[in-house]
């Protein structure tokens, strides 16, 4: 028989635990996937928000970022399934690595369809964005907040491209994601696909003519340069960046630290565009320049210029508008007002 005191000790030792109980739900650590390494704009992007998240949290919630797609052996396409599973709680992550387990995702990839950074916006933040995270919800993953990769802009080794005559046959290397390959054959090049880890080592061992990413993002964090002298910017796609955490793990947070991370996920979100944005748009083109001075010959392509790339790609509208979905792409269209 448990005497009174015993119970009584039993009661009040129950009472000392549960502000330890309540928190005893949180891990004492998340783990946050990103697929490149810690000193481009898109890795300091996540540590950024872990810093915040652990600030506003004072400790509560403490992230660490696995750079480098070290999370899953730099197979950047699995990266949706492994937080699904739970194997990383959060991912600061493009859609294009998810696209080929997400269609609708490649909505992003679908060439020369956003105009401008206006653009974009108006479409995560209008109701196709609404539409992508809810669909993105339903598969257990909660979108919490938009950054960006940038525009991709293509390098090479052998000539300025301004037209596809200047694309035609060039070895191109691209994320394994299938559109993308429809996309670089329809303009006349000759896509491989390759991991973000391998592509590196390529670029170093001229396996490729070429590649295409960011310019502020990726390009001069890499210095493209050392194995690329010529760049074209044709805005032919933009990758924007989502921050995204599994539902299973989102649940167990209190609401205090839910809002508190979701904000965090804006801030680090809108801090994180703004560098990649920089530099790229008249009057300030100082990442043009900072190309130029590192012996790149830069070429910036008109509107009629990139039409001449976009009529090619019609074939790739055909086969992938009814798979990305109709209604998905007619509501992006209306929030960019066309
Ligand atoms: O692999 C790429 O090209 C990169 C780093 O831009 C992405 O992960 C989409």
């Amino acid at each position: 028989m448990m005497t009174a005191l015993k119970k009584w000790t039993i009661a009040v030792v129950c009472l000392l635990m549960l502000p330890a109980l309540s928190e005893a739900g949180y891990k004492k650590e998340y783990k946050l996937s990103c697929v490149v390494g810690p000193k481009m704009p898109w890795g300091e992007g996540a540590t950024l928000f872990a810093d915040l998240v652990r600030e506003r949290t004072e400790g509560r919630v403490n992230i660490k970022v696995y750079t480098a797609g070290s999370l899953m052996a730099g197979k950047q396409t699995n990266e949706f399934l492994l937080l699904k599973r739970g194997v990383a709680d959060f991912a600061f992550a493009s859609p294009i690595n998810w696209s080929s387990t997400l269609k609708p995702l490649n909505l992003f990839n679908l060439p020369f369809f956003f105009e401008d950074y206006a653009a974009l916006d108006k479409v995560t933040a209008g109701e196709a964005g609404k539409a992508i995270e809810a669909m993105i919800a339903k598969k257990g993953v909660t979108v919490l907040g938009w950054g960006e990769n940038g525009y991709r802009e293509i390098t090479n080794s052998k000539r300025a491209i301004k037209t596809p005559a200047d694309l035609k046959g060039l070895k191109v290397r691209v994320v394994g994601t299938p559109i993308f390959i429809d996309i670089m054959k329809s303009m006349g090049a000759n896509p491989v696909n390759m991991n973000w880890g391998e592509a590196k080592i390529a670029f170093q061992q001229g396996v490729v003519d070429a590649q295409e990413n960011p310019a502020v993002g990726i390009e001069i964090p890499l210095k493209i340069w050392q194995f690329h002298n010529h760049v074209s910017f044709w805005g032919y796609v933009i990758d924007p960046l989502m921050f995204t955490v599994n539902q299973k793990t989102w649940k167990k947070f209190s609401e205090k630290d839910r809002v508190i991370i979701r904000q965090a996920a804006v801030d680090a979100g809108r801090m994180q565009k703004a560098v990649v944005r920089k530099g790229l748009v008249a009057p300030d083109l100082s990442a043009h320049e900072l190309m130029r001075e590192n012996g790149m010959e830069v070429t910036v392509l008109s509107s009629e210029e990139k039409t001449a790339f976009r009529s090619l790609t019609e074939p790739v509208y055909k086969k992938w508008v009814p798979r990305i979905g109709e209604e998905l792409v007619e509501k992006a269209k209306a929030d960019m007002g066309n």
